[in-house]
């Protein structure tokens, strides 16, 4: 499968800040992670982080001109807000995983909307940054049990 991995603003700033929250690793190394868990099933994973809602929804249009097979988004406080995410994504016919690093369910009340869940297949919260990969590792036989 072809696989991207999308995540919105902040993320970068994984492991320098909020440790209590968002854990001790960084996207780099979470990626770094997904990428070989990805090969050894014969996936091409990318990751991708934006601090821009516009950049965001190109890469979901590019995965739908490139047939990309999946979508992980974890679209940070854009999952809250953004109406132009949701609608490029339910463009995409592909499948797609929402996943959040934290639960959002249990925090602040702004939190407990997302434009994103509407539109995709499943979603993934508060297992923390192993979340990522275990939605690589879990994606092949997600997608078959989905179709
Ligand atoms: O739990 C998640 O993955 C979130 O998508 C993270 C977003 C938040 O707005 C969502 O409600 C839930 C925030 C990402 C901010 O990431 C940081 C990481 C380290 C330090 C500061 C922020």
């Amino acid at each position: 499968m072809n696989i991207y991995v999308i995540n919105g603003p902040n993320i970068n700033l994984l492991g320098t800040r909020e440790p209590e929250i968002y854990g001790h690793e960084t996207l780099d190394s979470i990626s770094k992670d997904c990428i070989k868990k990805g090969l050894k099933d014969g996936h091409d994973v990318k990751f991708m982080q934006s601090n821009y809602e516009g950049e965001i929804v190109e890469w979901i249009q590019h995965a739908i001109k490139e047939k990309i097979d999946a979508i992980v988004i974890n679209a940070a406080a854009y999952t809250h807000t953004s109406i132009a995410i949701h609608d490029a994504l339910k463009s995409f016919s592909g499948f797609k995983i929402e996943l959040h690093i934290s639960n959002p369910h249990l925090r602040e009340s702004f939190r407990h909307v997302s434009y994103i869940s509407p539109v995709v297949d499943a979603v993934v919260a508060g297992l923390g940054a192993n979340g990522y990969s275990h939605v690589i590792e879990l994606l092949a036989d997600l997608q078959k049990s989905y179709e």
